[in-house]
């Protein structure tokens, strides 16, 4: 039996009214945002890295200054979202501590190297279109905060898939090295990227108790489907294949039949043995120390003015 705060809280989710950082919530809810919020957080200041790799290599100054404002955009997105968090009682220096502890993770994509041009459109095309699926329902997510943060991170991610898109219509329709190139990005980003939603719902340990709170809208496997259904006519457009012979439509269900990612390898990474885990860290680490001083100055300033206002 619920006791009436919690019912009450339970009957404003199920109408769609907004829970706000005020009002009394559930510790398992609070508990979930701030590990589902944090985790996307990380997500997207690690998930500069992959990207940043190739702002000094971009191919033409035009292809340079989109991925340096894209990169700049996921630093935004990523503060965004720690504020959210942070409307729950948890730090951001406490999420980055925990981060780079390993006790909260980020996205399995991003411990995936960027090794081509092509791959830098891939990862538009591809982990942004995974994005978008993925935050598209979650605009609706029941916790305010989140939502709105949800809101103008959907504008900007559907500009970063458009970039991506557009690199792959230039390499895919391009010379002979070039299409290679694209096949090749779309080949080694194809898995990773069905992964990004999660493990089958069979394994999703969240997912139920995410939906009843509206933490979560659709289940891992629904938004891989939905994806799967999406990218198939972008690549026939591009004349590229998808890595997967078992592909084909499903006129009964109206959508494509398609193979499952390796899920050992997905846990693997998870646990932290992905090809560029201990990279996507040390950066993040390095980051971190290097800032240590920006820290310390901006402590000693605040303590400065606090007893020049105590005398
Ligand atoms: N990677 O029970 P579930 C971006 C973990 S987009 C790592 O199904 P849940 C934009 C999960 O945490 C990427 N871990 O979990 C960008 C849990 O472990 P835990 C970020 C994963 O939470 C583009 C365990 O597996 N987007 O960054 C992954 O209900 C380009 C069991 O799984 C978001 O975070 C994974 N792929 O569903 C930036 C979206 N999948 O915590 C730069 C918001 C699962 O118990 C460049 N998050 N796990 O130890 C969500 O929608 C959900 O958290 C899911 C997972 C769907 C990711």
């Amino acid at each position: 039996e619920m006791e009436p705060e919690e019912r009450h809280f339970q009957e404003k989710v199920d109408a769609d009214i907004r829970i706000e950082p005020r009002d009394w919530m559930p510790e398992g809810y609070k508990k979930t945002l701030i590990r589902q919020i944090g985790q996307h957080a990380h997500s997207e200041i690690v998930g500069q890295l992959p990207e940043g790799n190739w702002i000094t290599r971009a191919p033409t100054l035009e292809r340079k200054m989109i991925l340096l404002a894209k990169v700049q955009d996921e630093a935004g997105h990523g503060l965004y979202l720690y504020c959210a968090a942070e409307t729950l009682g948890i730090s951001r220096d406490e999420m980055t501590e925990m981060l780079l502890s390993g006790k909260m993770k980020y996205s399995s994509i991003f411990n995936y190297p960027t090794l081509t041009w092509a791959d830098i459109g891939a990862v538009g095309w591809l982990v942004d279109g995974a994005a978008i699926m993925n935050q598209v329902p979650l605009q609706r997510t029941s916790y305010g905060p989140y939502s709105r943060a949800m809101i103008r991170i959907c504008k900007e991610e559907s500009f970063h898939q458009r970039q991506g898109y557009d690199i792959m219509m230039k390499m895919a329709k391009g010379s002979e090295a070039q299409k290679r190139m694209a096949q090749d990005a779309l080949n080694r980003f194809w898995y990773p990227s069905l992964m990004m939603f999660g493990p089958s719902d069979a394994n999703s340990v969240h997912s139920e108790q995410s939906m009843a709170w509206k933490i979560k809208i659709n289940t891992n496997d629904e938004l891989r489907q939905k994806f799967v259904d999406q990218t198939v006519p972008q690549a026939e457009y591009l004349g590229l294949t998808i890595p997967d012979e078992t592909l084909k439509w499903n006129e009964e269900k109206g959508g494509y039949d398609f193979a499952e990612p390796d899920w050992d390898e997905f846990f693997d990474v998870l646990k932290g043995a992905g090809p560029v885990n201990n990279d996507r860290l040390e950066a993040r680490r390095k980051a971190w120390d290097d800032g240590a001083w920006v820290r310390e100055g901006l402590l000693a300033h605040a303590e400065k003015k606090r007893a020049s206002k105590v005398a």
